[in-house]
């Protein structure tokens, strides 16, 4: 692992002394969030990580070579160059020609798994797209939780999605989904949905305790750690259903397809809302990283 991986000198010590890491995707920085405040965010996730004590190891492909663990230039790299979105599938094609990818959260979590990192926080997952009993478009991120073990810290998933069948997906695939400090599935930008959950949990131990009863039973599933953002920090409800609404419309009349859509969706909906479902994005991605500092300290203690 360790000639093909290039895992940074600070995560290889942190991982040595059982110290606590949260993995940090790459996508949301490079495709999620809009030029320059993506690379303010990368620096300012990883800041937020290292207040706690916690190492960030921030996860992507770099002249063929995945890293779990960027430095300054790397985090440069990832907001400001234009690389390929990667999930998967793309990652031994990046490594045989030598090319750049920002790693989705299914890449991110395949690679923070082989590194021995167990704690990763996002945005928001990805999940089963409208209309996908046409179009069979569902993300990667359901299927390889499934066989990766690593706690996602995220905001549900998107109301862009079908989340009843994303749930569903879960469900079939074995993946635990536990709604922290909340009975029903978030909808990202919004706090909750109409979808209950199985299980709540409050506190990081009990998350912690999770993983440890995971390995224990060999079950080799990642997790969905279900984090509401604050109410205070929630999106209008009624612009956010107008404006969901009309970028859906757009991407359709567009053509926009494949991986793609994602992209197209979150990036229109900050221009439609000026930028305010881009001020609510952030503040998720900083509760989610917050509450993964938490978990990894709880597991590392
Ligand atoms: N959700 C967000 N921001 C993002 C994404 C999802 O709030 O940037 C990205 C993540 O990297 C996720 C990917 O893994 O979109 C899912 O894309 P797709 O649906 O093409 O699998
Ligand atoms: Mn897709």
């Amino acid at each position: 692992m360790g000639e093909v991986i290039q895992v940074s000198d600070e995560v290889a010590a942190a991982l040595a002394d059982g110290r606590p890491i949260v993995a940090l995707e790459s996508t949301i920085i490079s495709h999620g969030l809009p030029r320059p405040r993506n690379l303010e965010a990368a620096r300012e996730f990883e800041q937020i990580l290292r207040d706690q004590g916690v190492t960030p190891a921030t996860i992507a492909v770099l002249d063929g070579v995945p890293h779990v663990g960027l430095d300054e230039s790397g985090v440069r790299r990832i907001a400001e160059e234009d690389l390929a979105k990667a999930s998967v599938r793309d990652l031994a094609v990046l490594a045989a020609l030598g090319r750049s990818g920002a790693t989705t959260v299914a890449a991110t979590a395949y690679l923070a798994a082989q590194a021995g990192v167990r704690v990763f926080a996002t945005g928001g997952l990805g999940g089963v797209h409208q209309g996908a009993g046409d179009t069979f478009d569902e993300s990667a991120d359901l299927t390889v939780l499934a066989s990766s073990p690593v706690a996602v810290v995220s905001a549900g998933a998107k109301s862009v999605l079908d989340l009843p069948a994303t749930l569903e997906r879960l469900e079939t695939l074995s993946v635990p989904v536990v709604g922290y400090g909340t009975d029903v599935f978030p909808r990202f930008w919004l706090r909750e949905s109409d979808l209950p959950l199985d299980w709540r949990v409050d506190t990081p131990e009990e998350i912690a305790a999770i993983i440890r009863a995971q390995d224990a039973l060999g079950t080799r599933a990642g997790m969905v750690v279900a984090n509401p953002l604050p109410a205070e920090q929630e999106w209008d409800v009624a612009e956010h259903d107008r404006i969901v609404a009309q970028a859906f419309a757009e991407a359709d009349a567009q053509g926009i397809r494949g991986k793609a859509v994602t992209p197209f969706l979150l990036l229109r909906i900050v221009e439609l809302s000026g930028g305010r479902s881009l001020e609510v994005n952030l503040d998720i991605a900083r509760n989610n990283v917050r509450l993964a500092a938490e978990i990894a300290s709880a597991l590392a203690a």
